[in-house]
């Protein structure tokens, strides 16, 4: 239990049950992605009927994949994944584009590719507005669009097939877990909460802090800071040393993802704070967050999954077949603490 906090002795983790995502108390199985109650053949009912095909005829499908940066570790991993999977061996060829986090020239790069003949784009979105353009001259062009990672808010005629985290969902989840806590520890301190967000704009960040924006009033949780930290180790502790320079009060670090998190943690360390005395919930899930479940410095990760590669290519092979395929498929997720945290970490992605 967390000095920062007041209360009476009680057992936490082990009295903690988490509705998570499928609302049950325990993780749901690893390969149980969850998906839209809709499932439409290709896009057909959805008014979408462009699938992958091998359309140049060189045995292969050449999928552009329009990236957002490499901000963090969860980012390495997803392009990794892809690297690896989209590969001839598996009927692919890959084009890849990275925007480096600019929302401006990522949509320069999905119209790169639609010139360069692609015969599938696979778009990650730096953020969620401006899109239907872009995607319109994809489907004008007779280039099938996948949306992965993160959601776009456009029609349902505009894209095949959206396949990523529920961010909202995964917010829920860390929300939930706080909530678990206070009551199993009888906390009676009030909730004084530093709030690193992601990128103002993407989904991951809306989501996830909505989740948050919704419980604070519900909760009495009081938010003395919210700031983004763009999902960067260095912004994260940039944001965080220009708050603990302020003095106020804060017991609870809520951190949209694990690179802003151990920003977080160096920012701590540097003003000469124990980050154990806080509570640190965090995001995504690399190894070395999930290492720091294990040794007390973060109290909770919210999975988020990076290897999208396979079953993208899962769902592109599908299509390819004629198959009926979910417009909407999430990826499994639930969360990381100390209940489960040393079994977790033996397979947790990236380093
Ligand atoms: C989530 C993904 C987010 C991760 C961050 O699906 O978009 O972007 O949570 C990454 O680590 O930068």
């Amino acid at each position: 239990m967390k000095k920062k906090f007041l209360a009476t002795a009680a057992l936490a983790a082990l009295a903690f049950s988490l509705t998570a995502c499928g609302g049950t108390n325990t993780p749901p199985p690893a390969d149980d992605s969850s998906s839209d109650a809709s499932p439409t053949a290709a896009g057909a009912a959805s008014g979408y009927s462009l699938v992958p095909k091998d359309t140049n005829g060189d045995g292969f499908i050449t999928l552009g994949f329009a990236q957002v940066g490499a901000e963090s570790g969860w980012r390495t991993a997803n392009t990794q994944s892809y690297k690896d999977y989209f590969v001839e061996a598996n009927g692919f060829k890959l084009v890849f584009l990275d925007a480096n986090q600019d929302a401006d020239k990522q949509k320069q790069d999905v119209r790169d590719l639609i010139a360069q003949g692609v015969e599938v784009i696979d778009l990650a979105p730096v953020t969620d507005s401006g899109w239907e353009p872009v995607l319109q001259e994809a489907k004008d062009a007779g280039i099938p669009l996948i949306v992965s990672d993160r959601q776009l808010s456009v029609s349902d005629d505009l894209y095949l097939t959206y396949f990523g985290g529920n961010m909202e969902e995964e917010g829920k989840t860390a929300v939930k877990w706080l909530q678990d806590y206070i009551t199993a520890n009888n906390v009676t301190d009030p909730i004084n909460i530093l709030h690193l967000q992601g990128t103002i704009g993407s989904t991951a960040q809306k989501g996830r802090t909505k989740a948050l924006d919704d419980a604070a009033p519900a909760n009495d949780w009081n938010i003395v800071f919210q700031q983004t930290g763009e999902f960067t180790q260095a912004k994260g502790q940039e944001v965080t040393e220009s708050f603990l320079q302020q003095g106020k009060d804060f017991n609870v670090i809520y951190s949209e993802n694990d690179d802003m998190t151990y920003g977080a943690i160096d920012a701590l360390r540097a003003a000469g704070k124990d980050p154990k005395e806080y509570i640190i919930i965090s995001f995504d899930g690399n190894k070395s967050a999930v290492q720091m479940v294990v040794d007390g410095l973060i109290d909770v990760i919210a999975e988020c999954d990076p290897l999208l590669g396979p079953q993208v290519g899962d769902l592109i092979k599908k299509a390819e077949a004629g198959e009926q395929i979910a417009k909407i498929t999430y990826s499994n997720e639930s969360y990381i603490d100390s209940t489960n945290a040393a079994e977790k970490v033996k397979t947790a992605f990236g380093s």
